[in-house]
Parts: structure tokens; sequence; C-alpha cells
């Protein structure tokens, strides 16, 4: 992603109330490598809780989209969906599949790896982000697209809306549409699984600070002035990250010739990340004409993954 595009989202974030960040900037290569880590902590139940979802039901589930090709928004490594390819190929199936992803080299990588390990998947990779999806891989009716990890939980109301507008548009009748959802639960757990004792969300989230340094003008912006914290907003129903100044911070973005104050005390929102009720979700689903066909939950019912029918 480019320092314009940077710029455009400081130039709509930093001056509105609260000042805020799209969380797309967390993802640079140390970013990734820390969200990597972040899945593997104590704390961090949801990838854990996908993982045994999908270990338990993706026979199932490509049984009931009868999918021959499948798209997977944030692609990434396609790591927690192995298994599901797995399902997909299984006794030697013939089926496409397409990793979508802001970041071309991990795609390349990711493809390369999954030819050599299922010979009779096709793997099409292709650049995508959340807004524009390509045309989908496979026939009408046989497609299934995937949108694990709780990403949805990330969006704003309004970006949500507008996403399942566009994943709507996209399938036909007879498609299917997989997403993966955090669900409400004990606030401690919640605000535990966004503030790690280990302190790597923290430097997750600091690392923001350093992306904006290395890829827009900047001076007087420095990782030190920040501290890291997670807030449960109940009305709301997500945690909210953040990063509070604690000095006052004064940053001159020369490219923009815009300056940005924060006082001490006052602070950055830098990810939401919504927790759902099912009846909420699959109510959004309908609402774009997409009727959920099956739901499932981890045993401890941390998790969800939705499957709904165009
Ligand atoms: C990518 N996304 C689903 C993560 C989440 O849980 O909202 C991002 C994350 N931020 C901090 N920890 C994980």
């Amino acid at each position: 992603m480019t320092r314009a595009q940077l710029e455009t989202d400081l130039r709509d974030g930093l001056w509105s109330s609260p000042p805020s960040l799209p969380p797309r900037w967390f993802y640079d290569e140390r970013g990734s490598r820390l969200f990597d880590q972040i899945t593997a902590l104590p704390e961090y139940y949801p990838t854990r809780a996908e993982h045994e979802i999908l270990q338990a039901r993706s026979p199932e589930i490509i049984a009931i989209t009868g999918a021959r090709g499948v798209d997977e928004l944030g692609a990434g490594t396609s790591a927690k969906t192995r298994v599901l390819l797995d399902a997909l190929t299984a006794g030697g199936r013939r089926a496409v599949y397409a990793p979508l992803d802001i970041s071309s080299e991990v795609l390349l990588e990711t493809a390369a790896q999954l030819r050599s390990e299922y010979p009779t998947l096709t793997v099409e990779p292709a650049v995508a982000d959340f807004l524009h999806l390509p045309p989908l891989v496979g026939e009408p009716g046989e497609r299934l697209l995937l949108f694990l990890g709780g990403t949805i939980g990330n969006f704003t109301d309004a970006e949500r809306d507008d996403f399942l507008a566009m994943v709507s548009q996209a399938l036909a009748p007879g498609d299917h549409f997989l997403v993966g959802a955090d669900l409400v639960k004990d606030p401690t757990r919640l605000t535990a699984a966004y503030d790690d004792a280990a302190g790597v969300t923290a430097q997750f989230d600091l690392n923001l600070i350093d992306v904006i340094n290395r890829t827009v003008p900047v001076t007087g912006l420095h990782r030190e002035d920040f501290a890291h914290e997670a807030v449960w907003d109940e009305r709301a129903s997500h945690i909210e990250m953040r990063l509070r100044a604690v000095r006052d911070v004064d940053a001159d973005f020369t490219g923009i010739g815009r300056r940005w104050r924060l006082a001490k005390g006052e602070y950055l929102r830098t990810e939401i990340s919504r927790k759902f009720r099912l009846e909420e979700l699959h109510a959004e689903l309908a609402t774009h004409g997409l009727a959920p066909d099956g739901g499932w939950t981890d045993e401890a019912e941390d998790f969800s993954l939705t499957l709904a029918r165009a």
C-alpha cells in the first residue's frame, strides 16, 4: 500500500473525533509476523476456536455447498484453510482455489506451496482488498466465498453493510458465503485477548506508529509517546484498540501540510473488533439476501462459522 493511500487515511482519520485509523496499516512485514504470534497466544482464542470448528465441520461444509470453486478473501498463507482444502479435494476430487490477498509476495509463495501439496487443486491467486472482489472462480451455484478469522468484526457498521452488499452482488443463486465471527462473551476474556500478558498485541499496535513514520514524511511522531490499551464497549459490542498519548504529541505531517496534536491522556483509535450475537449476524446476512444455511460454534461457544446461501 502506498504513501498516497496512507495520506488519505490520515487526512480522513486523524482530525476526526475520536481520531482513528483503519486497521489495514498494521500489516507490514513486522505487523504480519506479530499478528501470527498473536494467533498463538494463550489469551487469543479466536484462531484456535475457528480451527476447531473447521476441523469438525469441513466435510459437512463441502457437502452442503457442493463447492468446486473456492475464493478466500484475506487468505494470507491459507494456514486456517488447509483443513477445508483437505475436504474439498478428498478422494482426488478436482477443484479450484483462489486465495485473495493484498500482498502479492505472500500469495505467490502460498500458491506454489499449495500446488505441490494438493495435486488436484488448481490454485489461482489474485491480489484483492476487502472492497474489490475479482470475478469468483468456479461455476455459478458451485462457488464458495470464505471470509475467515473474524475479520468481519474489524469493519464499522457502515463498512460491513457495504462489504455484505458487495459479497451478495458477487454471488449467484446457489453460491455460498462462509464467514467466521467472534461472539460476545465475558469482557475480561475479551480485553485479555487484545491486551495479552506478554505484550505482543501492544507491540502490534505500536508498530502502526513505525509504519506511519516509514511511509509518509512526518516529524514529532514517536512510539514512546503512546501506550496500548484495549477497551470493551458494551453498547457498540466491540473491543477498541487504542494508542493513548502518555505525553503531548505534536506531529508535523509535512507531506499533507497538516499538524496533528494529541494532548497527553487523549487517544488514537487503531482498531475495532466487533463481537456478534448470532441472531444479529444472521439478520444482517439475510438483509443482503444471504440466507443462513448452516452455523457452527466451537465447543466453548466462543467463535462461530456461518454458512449463508445466496
Ligand atoms: C484480524 N482480526 C480478526 C483480528 C481481531 O481479532 O480483530 C485483529 C487483531 N487485533 C488485535 N489482535 C488481533
